[in-house]
Protein backbone atom coordinates (compact mmCIF):
# COMPACT_ATOMS: atom_id res chain seq x y z
CA UNK A 1 0.00 0.00 0.00
CA UNK A 2 1.41 3.51 -1.13
CA UNK A 3 1.72 5.93 1.53
CA UNK A 4 -1.18 7.96 3.19
CA UNK A 5 -0.08 11.34 1.83
CA UNK A 6 0.62 9.93 -1.78
CA UNK A 7 -2.14 8.42 -1.54
CA UNK A 8 -4.81 11.11 -1.19
CA UNK A 9 -3.47 13.01 -3.74
CA UNK A 10 -3.19 10.21 -6.05
CA UNK A 11 -6.80 9.61 -5.45
CA UNK A 12 -7.69 13.50 -6.19
CA UNK A 13 -5.37 13.24 -9.18
CA UNK A 14 -7.46 10.54 -10.67
CA UNK A 15 -10.91 12.00 -9.50
CA UNK A 16 -9.61 14.95 -11.66
CA UNK A 17 -8.49 13.12 -14.59
CA UNK A 18 -11.92 11.32 -14.51
CA UNK A 19 -13.85 14.90 -14.95
CA UNK A 20 -14.62 15.97 -11.30
CA UNK A 21 -13.43 19.26 -11.19
CA UNK A 22 -13.76 19.49 -6.58
CA UNK A 23 -11.90 17.15 -5.03
CA UNK A 24 -11.81 16.67 -1.14
CA UNK A 25 -11.49 14.66 1.69
CA UNK A 26 -13.23 14.94 5.41
CA UNK A 27 -12.83 12.84 8.17
CA UNK A 28 -15.42 11.14 9.98
CA UNK A 29 -15.24 11.11 13.41
CA UNK A 30 -15.68 7.59 15.04
CA UNK A 31 -19.34 6.91 16.12
CA UNK A 32 -20.62 9.01 18.69
CA UNK A 33 -23.10 8.73 21.77
CA UNK A 34 -26.76 8.54 21.20
CA UNK A 35 -27.43 11.82 19.73
CA UNK A 36 -30.69 12.26 21.76
CA UNK A 37 -28.85 12.72 24.64
CA UNK A 38 -27.65 15.83 23.27
CA UNK A 39 -31.02 17.44 21.54
CA UNK A 40 -30.82 20.38 23.71
CA UNK A 41 -27.52 21.38 22.31
CA UNK A 42 -27.90 24.68 20.31
CA UNK A 43 -28.21 24.57 16.61
CA UNK A 44 -25.57 26.91 15.94
CA UNK A 45 -22.82 26.69 14.07
CA UNK A 46 -20.29 27.78 17.09
CA UNK A 47 -21.40 23.61 18.90
CA UNK A 48 -17.88 22.17 18.75
CA UNK A 49 -20.05 19.13 19.29
CA UNK A 50 -18.80 16.22 16.00
CA UNK A 51 -20.28 16.61 12.91
CA UNK A 52 -22.45 14.05 12.49
CA UNK A 53 -24.27 15.34 16.14
CA UNK A 54 -24.47 18.68 14.79
CA UNK A 55 -26.23 17.01 11.63
CA UNK A 56 -28.88 15.09 13.34
CA UNK A 57 -30.05 18.27 15.31
CA UNK A 58 -30.34 20.82 12.29
CA UNK A 59 -31.95 17.84 10.15
CA UNK A 60 -34.54 16.43 13.72
CA UNK A 61 -34.84 20.52 14.17
CA UNK A 62 -35.68 21.06 10.10
CA UNK A 63 -38.39 17.97 10.24
CA UNK A 64 -40.05 19.37 13.18
CA UNK A 65 -41.00 22.16 12.15
CA UNK A 66 -41.99 19.94 8.81
CA UNK A 67 -40.07 22.02 5.97
CA UNK A 68 -39.67 19.01 4.12
CA UNK A 69 -43.40 19.06 3.32
CA UNK A 70 -44.26 15.88 1.19
CA UNK A 71 -41.06 14.41 1.15
CA UNK A 72 -41.47 12.12 3.98
CA UNK A 73 -38.51 9.69 2.87
CA UNK A 74 -36.30 12.67 4.74
CA UNK A 75 -38.26 11.45 7.84
CA UNK A 76 -36.69 7.82 7.62
CA UNK A 77 -34.03 6.66 9.99
CA UNK A 78 -32.66 10.59 10.59
CA UNK A 79 -29.81 9.11 12.89
CA UNK A 80 -28.63 7.34 9.84
CA UNK A 81 -28.62 9.91 7.24
CA UNK A 82 -26.32 12.09 9.82
CA UNK A 83 -23.86 9.49 10.73
CA UNK A 84 -22.10 7.86 7.54
CA UNK A 85 -20.91 4.94 9.73
CA UNK A 86 -24.56 4.02 10.01
CA UNK A 87 -24.63 3.60 6.16
CA UNK A 88 -20.94 2.18 6.17
CA UNK A 89 -19.98 0.36 9.25
CA UNK A 90 -16.31 1.40 10.74
CA UNK A 91 -16.67 4.37 8.12
CA UNK A 92 -13.53 6.91 8.64
CA UNK A 93 -13.23 9.52 5.21
CA UNK A 94 -15.23 10.73 2.53
CA UNK A 95 -14.28 11.90 -0.46
CA UNK A 96 -16.72 14.60 -1.84
CA UNK A 97 -16.55 15.74 -5.08
CA UNK A 98 -18.50 18.26 -7.29
CA UNK A 99 -19.07 18.20 -11.01
CA UNK A 100 -19.11 21.97 -12.67
CA UNK A 101 -22.59 22.38 -14.69
CA UNK A 102 -22.40 26.44 -15.65
CA UNK A 103 -22.42 26.94 -19.45
CA UNK A 104 -22.38 30.60 -20.82
CA UNK A 105 -25.65 30.27 -22.75
CA UNK A 106 -28.38 32.56 -21.97
CA UNK A 107 -31.62 31.78 -21.72
CA UNK A 108 -35.04 32.50 -23.74
CA UNK A 109 -36.15 35.79 -22.13
CA UNK A 110 -39.16 36.34 -24.14
CA UNK A 111 -42.96 36.22 -22.98
CA UNK A 112 -43.89 32.78 -24.49
CA UNK A 113 -41.04 30.83 -22.70
CA UNK A 114 -41.05 29.03 -19.37
CA UNK A 115 -37.63 29.03 -17.19
CA UNK A 116 -35.76 25.43 -16.41
CA UNK A 117 -32.98 25.46 -13.87
CA UNK A 118 -29.64 25.13 -14.87
CA UNK A 119 -28.82 21.87 -13.57
CA UNK A 120 -31.38 20.68 -16.20
CA UNK A 121 -30.44 22.23 -18.86
CA UNK A 122 -28.43 19.54 -20.15
CA UNK A 123 -28.67 15.34 -19.93
CA UNK A 124 -29.08 14.02 -15.81
CA UNK A 125 -25.91 14.19 -13.93
CA UNK A 126 -27.11 11.23 -11.92
CA UNK A 127 -25.71 8.31 -13.94
CA UNK A 128 -22.91 10.34 -14.88
CA UNK A 129 -21.38 10.92 -11.77
CA UNK A 130 -22.12 7.07 -10.50
CA UNK A 131 -20.74 5.81 -13.29
CA UNK A 132 -17.25 7.89 -12.93
CA UNK A 133 -17.51 7.23 -8.91
CA UNK A 134 -17.47 3.99 -9.71
CA UNK A 135 -14.53 3.92 -11.77
CA UNK A 136 -12.92 6.02 -8.53
CA UNK A 137 -14.17 3.43 -6.25
CA UNK A 138 -12.30 0.79 -8.78
CA UNK A 139 -9.00 2.53 -8.82
CA UNK A 140 -9.24 2.90 -4.59
CA UNK A 141 -10.27 -1.20 -4.27
CA UNK A 142 -6.41 -1.65 -6.92
CA UNK A 143 -4.58 0.98 -4.24
CA UNK A 144 -6.14 -0.38 -1.21
CA UNK A 145 -7.11 -3.80 -1.38
CA UNK A 146 -8.76 -4.15 2.47
CA UNK A 147 -10.59 -0.79 1.36
CA UNK A 148 -14.80 -1.00 1.95
CA UNK A 149 -16.22 2.01 -0.26
CA UNK A 150 -19.99 2.83 -0.86
CA UNK A 151 -20.82 5.77 -3.20
CA UNK A 152 -23.88 8.01 -3.66
CA UNK A 153 -25.25 10.81 -6.00
CA UNK A 154 -27.82 12.72 -4.39
CA UNK A 155 -30.52 9.76 -3.87
CA UNK A 156 -28.56 8.42 -0.79
CA UNK A 157 -28.73 8.71 3.17
CA UNK A 158 -25.55 11.81 2.80
CA UNK A 159 -26.15 14.65 4.14
CA UNK A 160 -24.04 15.85 1.07
CA UNK A 161 -23.32 19.88 1.65
CA UNK A 162 -22.23 19.25 5.10
CA UNK A 163 -19.76 17.21 3.88
CA UNK A 164 -18.47 19.07 1.06
CA UNK A 165 -17.96 21.59 3.61
CA UNK A 166 -16.06 19.95 5.97
CA UNK A 167 -14.36 18.68 2.78
CA UNK A 168 -13.21 22.12 2.12
CA UNK A 169 -14.85 21.94 -1.61
CA UNK A 170 -17.40 25.11 -0.35
CA UNK A 171 -19.63 26.09 2.24
CA UNK A 172 -23.39 26.48 2.86
CA UNK A 173 -24.97 29.59 1.83
CA UNK A 174 -27.81 31.45 3.68
CA UNK A 175 -29.79 29.97 0.52
CA UNK A 176 -28.75 26.55 2.02
CA UNK A 177 -26.37 25.49 -1.42
CA UNK A 178 -23.12 25.19 -1.14
CA UNK A 179 -21.18 27.85 -2.40
CA UNK A 180 -17.45 27.26 -4.01
CA UNK A 181 -15.19 30.60 -4.62
CA UNK A 182 -13.56 28.58 -7.91
CA UNK A 183 -16.98 27.46 -9.40
CA UNK A 184 -19.58 29.83 -7.17
CA UNK A 185 -23.04 28.34 -7.33
CA UNK A 186 -22.92 25.94 -9.63
CA UNK A 187 -21.28 22.22 -8.38
CA UNK A 188 -23.62 19.01 -8.35
CA UNK A 189 -22.14 16.67 -5.70
CA UNK A 190 -21.34 12.99 -5.06
CA UNK A 191 -19.08 10.78 -2.81
CA UNK A 192 -17.65 7.94 -1.43
CA UNK A 193 -17.67 6.70 1.66
CA UNK A 194 -14.37 4.54 2.62
CA UNK A 195 -13.51 2.57 5.62
CA UNK A 196 -9.77 3.73 4.84
CA UNK A 197 -8.08 7.02 7.19
CA UNK A 198 -6.90 9.35 4.54
CA UNK A 199 -5.40 12.58 5.29
CA UNK A 200 -8.50 15.00 5.27
CA UNK A 201 -8.58 19.00 3.59
CA UNK A 202 -9.56 21.62 6.04
CA UNK A 203 -13.03 22.19 6.31
CA UNK A 204 -13.98 25.63 4.32
CA UNK A 205 -15.18 28.70 5.52
CA UNK A 206 -18.23 30.44 5.55
CA UNK A 207 -17.63 33.33 3.43
CA UNK A 208 -21.20 35.13 3.75
CA UNK A 209 -20.41 37.31 5.95
CA UNK A 210 -23.09 40.32 5.50
CA UNK A 211 -24.27 39.50 2.71
CA UNK A 212 -27.99 38.51 1.88
CA UNK A 213 -28.69 38.85 -1.75
CA UNK A 214 -30.38 35.02 -1.91
CA UNK A 215 -32.75 35.97 0.55
CA UNK A 216 -34.00 39.22 -0.87
CA UNK A 217 -33.59 37.61 -4.45
CA UNK A 218 -36.42 34.38 -3.43
CA UNK A 219 -39.36 35.16 -4.83
CA UNK A 220 -41.72 33.10 -2.35
CA UNK A 221 -39.95 33.97 1.20
CA UNK A 222 -38.98 30.71 1.11
CA UNK A 223 -35.73 31.16 2.97
CA UNK A 224 -37.27 31.97 6.06
CA UNK A 225 -33.92 33.11 7.93
CA UNK A 226 -30.23 32.42 7.23
CA UNK A 227 -29.60 29.29 6.64
CA UNK A 228 -33.34 27.97 7.19
CA UNK A 229 -35.53 26.66 4.11
CA UNK A 230 -38.93 25.87 3.81
CA UNK A 231 -39.34 23.67 0.95
CA UNK A 232 -42.95 23.58 1.44
CA UNK A 233 -42.36 27.35 -0.37
CA UNK A 234 -39.26 26.58 -2.20
CA UNK A 235 -40.20 26.76 -6.17
CA UNK A 236 -38.05 23.71 -6.61
CA UNK A 237 -39.64 21.56 -4.49
CA UNK A 238 -43.08 22.58 -5.73
CA UNK A 239 -42.01 22.55 -9.65
CA UNK A 240 -39.75 18.83 -8.59
CA UNK A 241 -41.15 17.32 -5.90
CA UNK A 242 -44.27 18.38 -4.71
CA UNK A 243 -47.26 15.88 -6.71
CA UNK A 244 -50.35 18.23 -5.88
CA UNK A 245 -52.65 19.11 -8.56
CA UNK A 246 -52.42 22.92 -9.68
CA UNK A 247 -55.42 24.25 -7.67
CA UNK A 248 -53.63 22.31 -4.70
CA UNK A 249 -51.45 25.14 -4.92
CA UNK A 250 -51.94 28.13 -3.06
CA UNK A 251 -52.73 30.36 -5.66
CA UNK A 252 -50.45 33.20 -3.80
CA UNK A 253 -47.71 30.94 -4.43
CA UNK A 254 -48.72 30.06 -7.96
CA UNK A 255 -48.49 33.76 -8.87
CA UNK A 256 -44.76 34.09 -7.36
CA UNK A 257 -43.91 30.75 -9.70
CA UNK A 258 -43.76 33.25 -12.80
CA UNK A 259 -42.41 31.31 -15.57
CA UNK A 260 -40.54 28.55 -13.52
CA UNK A 261 -41.94 24.92 -15.00
CA UNK A 262 -38.96 22.76 -13.51
CA UNK A 263 -36.66 23.86 -10.61
CA UNK A 264 -35.30 27.75 -9.74
CA UNK A 265 -32.01 29.23 -9.64
CA UNK A 266 -32.90 32.84 -8.38
CA UNK A 267 -31.12 32.44 -5.16
CA UNK A 268 -28.32 30.97 -6.89
CA UNK A 269 -27.89 33.29 -9.91
CA UNK A 270 -27.67 36.48 -7.69
CA UNK A 271 -24.70 35.47 -5.34
CA UNK A 272 -21.31 37.78 -5.74
CA UNK A 273 -19.27 34.12 -5.81
CA UNK A 274 -20.59 33.13 -9.32
CA UNK A 275 -18.35 36.12 -10.64
CA UNK A 276 -15.06 33.35 -10.91
CA UNK A 277 -17.81 30.69 -12.66
CA UNK A 278 -16.17 29.06 -15.71
CA UNK A 279 -18.11 27.28 -18.30
CA UNK A 280 -17.92 23.08 -17.84
CA UNK A 281 -15.84 20.99 -19.89
CA UNK A 282 -18.63 18.49 -19.80
CA UNK A 283 -20.40 18.27 -22.79
CA UNK A 284 -23.34 16.40 -21.24
CA UNK A 285 -24.24 19.48 -19.90
CA UNK A 286 -24.55 21.22 -22.68
CA UNK A 287 -28.17 22.73 -23.08
CA UNK A 288 -30.69 20.99 -25.63
CA UNK A 289 -32.87 23.58 -28.01
CA UNK A 290 -36.34 23.03 -26.07
CA UNK A 291 -34.52 23.74 -22.60
CA UNK A 292 -33.04 26.51 -23.32
CA UNK A 293 -36.32 27.70 -25.27
CA UNK A 294 -39.16 25.96 -23.70
CA UNK A 295 -42.16 27.21 -25.44
CA UNK A 296 -45.00 27.02 -22.96
CA UNK A 297 -48.53 26.68 -25.42
CA UNK A 298 -46.50 23.88 -27.14
CA UNK A 299 -45.19 22.40 -23.84
CA UNK A 300 -48.62 22.38 -22.13
CA UNK A 301 -50.20 20.55 -25.07
CA UNK A 302 -47.75 17.53 -24.92
CA UNK A 303 -49.65 14.17 -24.29
CA UNK A 304 -48.02 11.20 -22.56
CA UNK A 305 -46.03 9.54 -25.10
CA UNK A 306 -44.86 12.75 -26.25
CA UNK A 307 -43.62 14.26 -23.03
CA UNK A 308 -41.80 11.02 -22.16
CA UNK A 309 -39.51 11.20 -25.76
CA UNK A 310 -38.95 14.80 -24.85
CA UNK A 311 -37.64 14.22 -21.52
CA UNK A 312 -35.37 10.54 -22.31
CA UNK A 313 -32.17 10.84 -20.12
CA UNK A 314 -33.22 14.61 -19.00
CA UNK A 315 -33.71 15.40 -14.88
CA UNK A 316 -37.07 16.90 -16.31
CA UNK A 317 -38.75 13.77 -16.23
CA UNK A 318 -38.83 13.82 -12.96
CA UNK A 319 -42.40 16.07 -12.09
CA UNK A 320 -43.50 13.19 -14.22
CA UNK A 321 -46.37 13.73 -17.17
CA UNK A 322 -48.98 15.59 -14.77
CA UNK A 323 -46.51 17.93 -12.76
CA UNK A 324 -44.77 18.61 -16.09
CA UNK A 325 -48.10 19.74 -17.60
CA UNK A 326 -49.47 20.89 -14.22
CA UNK A 327 -46.32 23.66 -14.16
CA UNK A 328 -46.48 24.66 -17.45
CA UNK A 329 -50.32 25.45 -17.17
CA UNK A 330 -49.56 27.66 -14.05
CA UNK A 331 -46.68 29.31 -16.19
CA UNK A 332 -49.13 29.74 -18.67
CA UNK A 333 -52.11 31.40 -16.13
CA UNK A 334 -49.12 33.61 -15.03
CA UNK A 335 -48.53 34.67 -18.44
CA UNK A 336 -52.08 35.72 -19.34
CA UNK A 337 -52.09 39.85 -18.49
CA UNK A 338 -54.94 40.45 -15.64
CA UNK A 339 -58.19 41.94 -16.78
CA UNK A 340 -57.79 45.30 -17.22
CA UNK A 341 -60.38 47.17 -14.71
CA UNK A 342 -63.28 49.28 -16.38
CA UNK A 343 -62.64 52.45 -16.64
CA UNK A 344 -64.85 54.72 -14.90
CA UNK A 345 -65.65 58.42 -15.97
CA UNK A 346 -67.32 59.45 -12.69
C1 LIG B 1 -34.17 17.37 -0.32
C2 LIG B 1 -33.34 18.13 -1.32
C3 LIG B 1 -33.91 19.28 -1.89
C4 LIG B 1 -35.20 19.91 -1.35
C5 LIG B 1 -34.85 20.66 -0.04
C6 LIG B 1 -33.62 21.56 -0.18
C7 LIG B 1 -32.85 21.81 1.10
N1 LIG B 1 -32.20 22.94 1.14
O1 LIG B 1 -32.86 20.99 1.98
C8 LIG B 1 -35.63 20.82 -2.53
C9 LIG B 1 -36.57 20.05 -3.44
C10 LIG B 1 -36.28 22.14 -2.16
C11 LIG B 1 -34.28 21.01 -3.25
C12 LIG B 1 -34.02 22.08 -4.08
C13 LIG B 1 -32.81 22.29 -4.73
N2 LIG B 1 -31.80 21.41 -4.80
CO1 LIG B 1 -31.72 19.74 -3.75
N3 LIG B 1 -31.37 18.24 -2.66
C14 LIG B 1 -32.05 17.70 -1.69
C15 LIG B 1 -31.26 16.52 -1.09
C16 LIG B 1 -31.80 15.24 -1.73
C17 LIG B 1 -31.29 16.41 0.42
C18 LIG B 1 -30.99 17.73 1.17
C19 LIG B 1 -31.29 17.59 2.64
O2 LIG B 1 -30.84 16.68 3.30
N4 LIG B 1 -32.10 18.51 3.18
C20 LIG B 1 -32.45 18.49 4.56
C21 LIG B 1 -31.79 19.64 5.31
C22 LIG B 1 -32.00 19.49 6.82
O3 LIG B 1 -30.45 19.59 5.07
P1 LIG B 1 -29.57 20.77 4.45
O4 LIG B 1 -30.06 21.40 3.23
O5 LIG B 1 -28.28 20.13 4.36
O6 LIG B 1 -29.83 21.95 5.45
C23 LIG B 1 -29.19 22.10 6.63
C24 LIG B 1 -27.86 22.64 6.38
O7 LIG B 1 -27.95 23.73 5.45
C25 LIG B 1 -27.57 23.01 7.76
N5 LIG B 1 -26.53 23.99 7.81
C26 LIG B 1 -26.56 25.26 7.47
N6 LIG B 1 -25.37 25.82 7.73
C27 LIG B 1 -24.57 24.85 8.23
C28 LIG B 1 -23.26 24.91 8.64
C29 LIG B 1 -22.68 23.76 9.19
C30 LIG B 1 -21.29 23.83 9.65
C31 LIG B 1 -23.44 22.58 9.27
C32 LIG B 1 -22.86 21.41 9.84
C33 LIG B 1 -24.74 22.55 8.79
C34 LIG B 1 -25.30 23.70 8.27
O8 LIG B 1 -28.77 23.45 8.42
C35 LIG B 1 -29.83 23.15 7.52
C36 LIG B 1 -31.05 22.74 8.29
O9 LIG B 1 -31.75 23.84 8.58
C37 LIG B 1 -29.80 16.86 -1.59
C38 LIG B 1 -28.91 15.64 -1.84
C39 LIG B 1 -28.35 15.09 -0.55
N7 LIG B 1 -28.45 13.79 -0.36
O10 LIG B 1 -27.83 15.84 0.28
C40 LIG B 1 -30.07 17.66 -2.90
C41 LIG B 1 -29.13 18.81 -3.22
C42 LIG B 1 -28.96 19.62 -1.97
N8 LIG B 1 -29.90 19.62 -4.17
C43 LIG B 1 -29.19 20.21 -5.06
C44 LIG B 1 -29.66 21.19 -5.97
C45 LIG B 1 -28.77 21.53 -7.16
C46 LIG B 1 -30.89 21.83 -5.75
C47 LIG B 1 -31.42 23.09 -6.45
C48 LIG B 1 -30.37 24.15 -6.70
C49 LIG B 1 -32.09 22.67 -7.80
C50 LIG B 1 -32.75 23.80 -8.54
N9 LIG B 1 -32.00 24.66 -9.23
O11 LIG B 1 -33.97 23.90 -8.54
C51 LIG B 1 -32.51 23.57 -5.45
C52 LIG B 1 -31.98 24.60 -4.44
C53 LIG B 1 -33.02 25.12 -3.49
C54 LIG B 1 -32.39 25.66 -2.19
N10 LIG B 1 -32.38 26.98 -2.01
O12 LIG B 1 -31.90 24.87 -1.39
C55 LIG B 1 -27.71 19.85 -4.92
C56 LIG B 1 -26.98 21.05 -4.29
C57 LIG B 1 -25.57 21.26 -4.81
C58 LIG B 1 -24.94 22.43 -4.09
N11 LIG B 1 -23.98 23.06 -4.77
O13 LIG B 1 -25.28 22.75 -2.99
C59 LIG B 1 -27.79 18.56 -3.99
C60 LIG B 1 -26.62 18.40 -3.03
C61 LIG B 1 -27.88 17.36 -4.96
C62 LIG B 1 -26.52 16.99 -5.54
N12 LIG B 1 -26.07 15.75 -5.36
O14 LIG B 1 -25.83 17.78 -6.15
N13 LIG B 1 -33.41 20.02 -2.92
S1 LIG C 1 -34.78 27.93 -5.40
FE1 LIG C 1 -36.08 29.72 -5.85
S2 LIG C 1 -37.86 29.51 -4.50
FE2 LIG C 1 -36.30 28.08 -3.75
S3 LIG C 1 -35.20 29.24 -2.17
FE3 LIG C 1 -34.09 29.60 -4.08
S4 LIG C 1 -35.00 31.47 -4.95
FE4 LIG C 1 -36.40 30.70 -3.37
S1 LIG D 1 -25.92 35.47 -2.11
FE1 LIG D 1 -24.72 36.24 -0.36
S2 LIG D 1 -25.69 35.30 1.45
FE2 LIG D 1 -26.40 34.16 -0.34
S3 LIG D 1 -24.99 32.44 -0.51
FE3 LIG D 1 -24.17 34.07 -1.84
S4 LIG D 1 -22.75 35.20 -0.49
FE4 LIG D 1 -24.03 33.93 0.85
Amino acid sequence: MASSLTLDSLIKAHAQSLGFDAVGIARVPYPSSDPVSSSQAPILNADSSPLPQRLWRRLTHWLEQRFHGTMTWLERDPQRRSDPTKVLSGCQSIIVVGMNYYTDHVADESKQAGRIARYAWGKDYHDLMKTRLKQLEDYLHEQIPEIQTRSYVDTGPIMEKAWAQEAGIGWIGKHTNLVSTDYGSWLLLGEILTTSELEADKPAIDLCESCSLCIQACPTGAIVEPYQLDAERCISYLTIEYRGSLTDIEPELRKKMGNRIFGCDDCLDICPFNINAQPTREPHFQPTPWTLHPQLSQLASLNEEEFRSMTKGSPTRRPKYEGFIRNAEIALQNQTPPPSSPVSFD
